[in-house]
């Protein structure tokens, strides 16, 4: 039987287990990489383990989230991660270096290989023929101490794409966008998606990299293109020849599903608020008014992207009621476009610069005003994301947001009367690693730098027979989380502070949540009950341990994302489907819920009776941890777990 890529690169990296979906399957990782909103956690948990070095063959620690310096706090966060990269033998990226996936993509992504990133959008490097996953800060801390990676054997589903792109008007991001229209943000949950086809050789790697990246919002455990030519013409061009090896499906191979995508029959689209998935086609909303428009991020930061968009801009000027901000992901990119004279076209038009990172997509700086329509590039919509509550932000591509800027308005870009010139890939990009700064031999005199907000990871106790706590919160379908743990520049810079940030758990949803959960815990803590796909969105394991820290020992919910319920296991808490989803009305907000009989529970069916005594009625829960899951749980978390077996 033939296999797919996937099977070829699992089969390559496979440290026990089977390929067969549904089955736990330990890897072996390449590469491993952090960033600052969530990689100080993983630093002091890999501190924790008491290695000296990481023990995979390569490590990067990037800086780009918390870019802000509004006090003392972000700027001593990056020293931590200079110095403590420095002291493991890690790679560091300086703040201005860029996105970390944007640079990865550059610098480091080769076809074949495993990478693991502490960050949902990881899975950019599919584009180049890699499998790209994005975990929680400890998971990844656990594989630079020498652990595999273990995961859930991921249904395989074949994206099979045909046709060519209508260039410059439709752009990879109305493909990933035409994807979300039509599967949804659960419709990847469980599987991986590897694209094949004849309308593979259309798309340049960045172009793939840009549908990789946001495959993350279909809730996929990542998204893979074949190696071919055109990977190889991309790894020539940024200097990396000898890392291309070809990577192809083999012509019988097999997938669990199929999905046929023809490129040319798609039109511009965007996703409007307050979901990536909520996807029309742009001329649907022609005549919209705009008043922000944002490009860059991780998804669309290609020197193609930013070279296109200054193309659309010169000689042209924003529209007088739109605010144009624009934040190329990476100082490669950056610093060809300023080289060849673009930037200053996207200045003269009246475009704000920001730096190399991911600045407003996560609310770091560039809010909307109140109500305000905020189209961007980027991949997330979620309400109150960009900072402003009742802000109305879309997702469109590079090339709509720029239409947008000059017209002032939502318009389909092929009908706006613009030219632009059709986009060649450069045969050579600009290579300067000055900003890479390479790890050493001899660490011996590397002092890792702590400032006063770095706090000592909280731990959980073991588990107890027993759980008896109050409903805090009944939550719907979806929640991000963004929501559980919001980010932008109040809260992000305390992402090193659990107690810190704890107090701002589930603050967009119910500002009384923390308080109630610090009461709650002296009686025994609290349960949260959630819909489908609890947990959606990014990897921050901080939407699991804030929780934890507050006394949060169960969330009973319809169904969960991927990393999410990865999250919960690793610091504790125990992540319960309702047997039934029509139970789920049976447990409110303030009731009292006893779950007795755990250990038995998890050792048997893993099928929990939970008594309602404030309502007097019982429903069925159940979990579906796989033994080393079960073990996790039973520590009180991967901690506590990797010590003991580490023989601490
Ligand atoms: C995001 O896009 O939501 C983030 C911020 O990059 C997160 C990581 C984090 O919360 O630090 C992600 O995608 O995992
Ligand atoms: Fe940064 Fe936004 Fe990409 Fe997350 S999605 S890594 S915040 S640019």
């Amino acid at each position: 039987m033939g296999k797919n890529i996937v099977e070829k690169i699992f089969e390559a990296h496979r440290a026990y287990g089977e390929l067969s979906a549904g089955s736990p399957i330990g890897l072996k990782v390449d590469q491993v990489y952090t960033q600052d909103a969530t990689g100080t956690m993983t630093w002091l948990q890999f501190e924790a383990m008491g290695l000296d070095r990481v023990k995979v063959p390569l490590a990067v620690s990037y800086v780009d989230h918390n870019m802000l310096q509004q006090n003392f706090m972000n700027p001593d966060d990056h020293i931590f991660l200079q110095t403590v990269a420095a002291k493991h033998g890690a790679y560091f990226s300086k703040p201005g270096n860029g996105i970390c996936h944007q640079v990865h993509l550059e610098q480091f992504a080769a076809p074949g290989k495993i990478a693991l990133g502490t960050d949902s959008h990881t899975p950019t490097g599919g584009g180049m023929g890699m499998i790209a996953i994005g975990v929680g800060g400890l998971d990844a801390a656990t594989v630079m101490g020498g652990s595999p990676f273990e995961l859930t054997m991921p249904k395989v589903v074949k994206i099979n794409l045909t046709g060519k792109l209508n260039r410059p008007w439709v752009t990879a991001m109305d493909v990933i966008l035409e994807v979300l229209r039509r599967l949804t943000v659960k419709g990847g949950v469980g599987k991986i998606m590897e694209y094949g086809g004849p309308g593979v050789r259309d798309l340049n790697v960045t172009e793939r990299a840009t549908i990789t990246n946001m495959g993350a919002e279909l809730g996929a455990t990542t998204s893979i293109f074949p190696s071919d030519k055109r990977t190889k013409f991309y790894l020539t061009a940024v200097g990396r020849a000898s890392d291309w090896v070809e990577l192809a499906a083999d012509r019988n191979a097999r997938y669990e599903d199929k999905v046929d995508i023809d490129l040319g029959s798609i039109e511009p689209m965007i996703a409007q608020p307050h979901s990536p998935d909520n996807v029309v086609t742009v001329k649907s909303l022609a005549g919209t008014k705009v008043d922000q428009v944002c490009i860059g991020s991780c998804t669309n930061s290609s020197y193609q992207a930013m070279k296109t968009v200054a193309s659309l801009l010169k000689g042209r000027t924003v529209a007088e009621n739109v605010n144009l901000l624009i934040n190329p992901g990476s100082k490669q990119v950056y610093e060809m476009i300023s080289k060849e004279g673009l930037t200053s076209d996207m200045i003269a038009a009246g475009a704000r610069m920001l730096e190399s990172s991911c600045g407003p997509c996560i609310g770091m700086g560039g809010a909307p005003g109140s109500g305000q329509v905020s189209v961007r590039s980027y991949n997330r919509n979620f309400k109150g994301r960009s900072g402003t509550k009742d802000a109305l932000v879309y997702l469109a591509s590079p090339v709509s947001c720029a239409v947008f800027a000059i017209k002032g308005g939502m318009t389909d870009p092929r009908e706006a009367g613009i030219d632009v010139k059709a986009f060649k890939e450069p045969s050579k990009y600009l290579i300067n690693r000055n900003f890479i700064i390479p790890p050493k031999e001899d660490t011996s005199s590397v002092r890792v730098i702590k400032g006063p907000n770095i706090k000592e990871v909280s731990v959980k106790e073991p588990l107890k027979d027993t759980i008896a706590a109050e409903v805090l919160l009944t939550l719907g379908d979806n929640i991000t989380t963004d929501d559980i743990m919001p980010a932008g520049s109040k809260v992000l810079p305390f992402r090193s502070n659990i107690p810190a940030i704890s107090e701002f758990v589930f603050e967009n949803i119910d500002s009384t949540f923390s308080k109630r959960a610090q009461e709650a815990k002296a009686r025994g803590g609290g349960i949260l009950i959630g819909g489908e796909n609890y947990g959606q969105g990014s990897s921050r394991e901080h939407a699991a341990i804030a929780p934890m820290f507050l006394g949060v020992q169960a969330v009973i919910a319809k169904s969960f994302a991927r990393i999410h319920r990865s999250n919960l296991i690793n610091f504790g808490i125990l992540p319960l489907v309702f047997d039934n989803p029509e139970d789920y009305g049976k447990a409110e907000t303030g009731d009292r819920l006893v779950i007795g009989n755990l250990f038995a529970s998890l050792d048997g069916w893993q099928m929990y009776v939970v008594e309602n005594a404030t309502k007097g009625l019982t429903f069925n829960a159940k979990s579906t941890l796989n033994s080393r899951e079960k073990e996790i749980i039973r520590k009180g978390g991967l901690l506590p777990y990797t010590r003991e077996h580490a023989g601490a």
